[in-house]
């Protein structure tokens, strides 16, 4: 009897002690997190909201891995225009140009933004209109990440979806180009916070997915960038036979599709593909966190986590303000028909997808 108290209370110290850790752990570790935005803003709302995107989105992955990088790159642009307020998502047509529509976002994926709509019409069935489109984009980016091999974290949530698009100058402003030095970059995300350590670890994001020659045919064509690798150069101009041919290439050559530190491999032996990422192994400001990122795995998903979970907080609209979109594509005003054609939607998918639930 004695011996069995004792049992329990050691387990129960046991347990008090960890917990007491995780929570000193998450007060000094944790990034602040912006007024509105929760860890558990869904416990009560949406209980099996992270559960559905997971499953899902594993699906998705097991027929065509390559999607994990449509998905954390919609994210990315999301959030840096205007705020991660879902408004890439929304169709230019009802409205006028969107954020889809200006330059840096004509390569993003049709797939990704299928899937987002895919996501919000399983979560709706199982729990109404109450997650955003914008959320839901942040959950996505989040497992895309672990389900290509990265780390796995916890995001704050709450967003609301914003009910205006942002100007395609806007666009154009907020999103540095792929032929900008590292102090073009640097300078560009100090704008929104970031530091050195955050850029470079955002920038590793570049381990998975790939580019249209278009992206980087300026460091090929009229001259050969010096920087580059000479086999990695050759390869490229056989990708890449003209300056505008629309072919792709994989950003990391080692690892394409799995998220991991060798992007940095990469960099260091010269075989980053857009001159944003390898000119952060010639300033001096990165190139040490480059080499530290390469040579230690942990240490870039640790800073690369407090930096997507910092991105994911840009700007971001909560409480009352915008909306909860039913249809990620488009506002609820502008969706006339809306009521009749989400429940045909939602039955059809219940039906087709009865043996997923
Ligand atoms: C730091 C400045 C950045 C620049 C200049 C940049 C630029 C680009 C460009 C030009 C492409 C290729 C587009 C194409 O030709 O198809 C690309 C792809 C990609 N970017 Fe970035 N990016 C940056 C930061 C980020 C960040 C912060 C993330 C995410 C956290 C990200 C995630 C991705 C992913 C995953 C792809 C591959 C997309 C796909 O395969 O569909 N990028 N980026
Ligand atoms: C957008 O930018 C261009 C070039 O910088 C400028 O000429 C134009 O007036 C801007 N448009 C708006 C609506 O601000
Ligand atoms: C790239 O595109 C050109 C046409 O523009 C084509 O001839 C060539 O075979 C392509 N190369 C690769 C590697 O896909
Ligand atoms: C969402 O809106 C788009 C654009 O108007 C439309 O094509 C699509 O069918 C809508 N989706 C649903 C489920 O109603
Ligand atoms: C559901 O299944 C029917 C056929 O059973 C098909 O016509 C329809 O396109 C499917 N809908 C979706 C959303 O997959
Ligand atoms: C102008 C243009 O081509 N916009 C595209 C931007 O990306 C989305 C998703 O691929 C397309 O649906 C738009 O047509």
């Amino acid at each position: 009897m004695a011996a069995s108290y004792t049992f329990l209370f050691l387990v129960s110290s046991l347990l008090l002690a960890s917990y007491f850790c995780v929570v000193s752990d998450a007060a000094t570790d944790s990034p602040n997190i912006v007024k509105g935005l929760s860890w558990s803003f869904y416990d009560y709302s949406c209980p099996q909201l992270e559960s559905i995107v997971r499953k899902h989105l594993k699906k998705v992955f097991n027929d065509d891995i390559t999607q994990t990088a449509g998905l954390l790159r919609l994210h990315f642009h999301d959030c840096f225009v205007q705020g991660c307020d879902g408004s890439v998502l929304l169709d230019g047509s009802a409205s006028g140009p969107s954020e889809q529509d200006a330059p840096p976002n004509l390569t993003l994926r049709a797939r990704a933004f299928q899937i987002i709509n895919d996501l919000r019409a399983r979560i709706e069935h199982k729990c109404g209109r109450v997650v955003s489109c914008a959320d839901i984009t942040a959950l996505a980016a989040r497992d895309s990440v672990f389900l290509a091999g990265g780390p796995d974290y916890d995001i704050p949530l709450g967003r609301r979806d914003g009910l205006s698009f942002a100007t395609r100058n806007a666009t154009l402003a907020n999103l540095p180009p792929p032929f900008g030095t590292a102090e073009v970059i640097l300078t560009s995300l100090a704008t929104k916070n970031f530091d050195a350590t955050d850029v470079v670890a955002l920038s590793g994001a570049h381990t998975i997915g790939i580019a249209h020659c278009p992206s980087f045919s300026s460091r090929l064509f009229p001259n050969l960038d010096p920087t580059l690798d000479n086999t990695f150069a050759k390869n490229l101009k056989l990708t890449c036979p003209t300056a505008t041919t629309s072919n792709t290439t994989v950003l990391d050559i080692r690892t394409p599709n799995k998220f991991d530190n060798k992007y940095y491999v990469d960099l260091l032996n010269r075989q980053g593909l857009f001159t944003s990422d390898q000119d952060l192994f010639t300033d001096e400001r990165t190139k040490g966190i480059v080499k530290s990122f390469a040579l230690d795995q942990d240490l870039f998903f640790d800073k690369f986590v407090k930096a997507m979970i910092k991105m994911g907080q840009l700007s971001v609209l909560t409480g009352n303000q915008g909306e909860i979109r039913s249809n990620c594509s488009v506002r609820n005003n502008d969706y006339v028909s809306y009521s009749k054609t989400v429940v045909e939607q939602v039955v059809e998918d219940l039906e087709n997808l009865s043996d997923e639930f």
